[in-house]
């Protein structure tokens, strides 16, 4: 009975942690405990991001009267929740928060061999009309233990050991990579656990589905306005492409994921290097698309072998399915 092996053999995320352990015989648990406050960060801007929409339905946003405060609040609640999570798991050394302009160095006694780069809260612009928001991570082994420095996580993509992200949805969903395909985990508010829902996710090869912010096509470079041209209307007799665009980087990266398809944020004349950040937005999703047969580019290289010079530095992306990032790679390569 397929469904009672379900119900009663739970792979937890934890559970599943653990069994990547082996392929490790070196490691000693670090990285599930390091994983396991990464969790309860989730699960904990999981349950603030229900109570935020409950308390503007009913009217008791009281203390936070001012619209818009309490959105803020919840950024900087959540990051500051992921921070100490991650502190006090004793396995940190380098941390990079988009809600901080500097990095944070953990002290000595509680240091530990893991960078992490992570936007806490993204989306954030969409808290108040309770569309999915997500947190995004990605995790760097350190050089040294006692001498951190910001080149630690200044490290090409390539190099990143684990990435993924949570979103915030109609359900709680915790989508990871550890460098050996990529899983994704429900959290059952029940059990408090995020279980594994999603085993080895594979992107298809070719989608139905673009995914940009079409108000800024005026400022476009030609590759970029030609694509999005030729998903509308396509030359070779195919149906064209739909269009989805929820502002959502983990939304939006998380149903190209699954159905297949392209996202993008470009260059444009205004902002030369897009708006996404790279250790934190652009690696996680890049590494993920990668380990789920996808590709990830940036309109002159693969996504990950940026080496990143600062750390909020941003770049244009393109990811997605493989033959559709393919389509765009032709025609930036056939432009020079
Ligand atoms: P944020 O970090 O300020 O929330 O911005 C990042 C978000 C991404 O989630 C999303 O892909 C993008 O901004 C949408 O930008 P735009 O509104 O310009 O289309
Ligand atoms: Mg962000």
């Amino acid at each position: 009975h397929a469904a009672d092996a379900q119900r009663t053999d739970l792979m937890t995320i934890t559970r599943h942690a653990l069994n990547e352990q082996g392929r490790h015989p070196e490691s000693r648990g670090d990285f599930t405990i390091l994983l396991s406050h990464i969790v309860l960060g989730c699960k904990f801007v999981a349950s603030a991001v229900n109570k935020a929409g409950l308390a503007k339905l009913i009217g008791l946003a009281g203390e936070t009267n001012v619209q818009g405060e309490e959105q803020k609040k919840l950024d900087v609640l959540s990051n500051e929740v992921f921070v100490k999570a991650l502190v006090s798991s004793g396995r940190t050394c380098v941390l990079v928060s988009e809600e901080n302009e500097a990095a944070i160095f953990v002290d000595a006694p509680l240091r530990g061999k893991y960078c992490v780069c992570f936007d806490p809260l993204d989306g954030s612009s969409n808290i108040d009309c309770g569309v999915s928001i997500g947190t995004i991570f990605g995790i760097y082994m350190i050089k040294d233990k006692d001498n951190a420095t910001l080149e630690d996580v200044l490290q090409p993509g390539t190099n990143m050991i684990a990435a993924g992200y949570c979103m915030y949805g109609s359900s709680c969903t915790l989508v990871l990579s550890t460098g050996n395909g990529v899983n994704g985990f429900t959290l059952d508010p029940s059990l408090g656990e995020f279980i594994l829902t999603h085993p080895n996710i594979k992107i298809p090869n070719k989608g139905k589905i673009y995914s940009v912010n079409e108000g800024n096509a005026r400022n476009w470079d030609a590759p970029t306005a030609k694509y999005v041209e030729r998903c509308k209307f396509p030359q070779d007799g195919s149906s064209p492409k739909s269009l989805r665009y929820i502002g959502s980087m983990v939304a939006d990266v998380h149903r190209t994921l699954l159905y297949g398809g392209i996202f993008l944020y470009p260059a444009d004349k205004k902002s030369p290097n897009g708006k996404l950040r790279v250790l934190y937005e652009v690696f996680p999703m890049s590494f993920l698309m990668e380990q789920a047969g996808g590709q990830s580019f940036t309109g002159k290289q693969r996504a990950l072998e940026i080496v990143p010079y600062e750390i909020h530095q941003r770049s244009p992306i393109f990811l997605g399915s493989y033959d559709d990032v393919e389509e765009i790679k032709s025609l930036y390569a056939s432009e020079s």
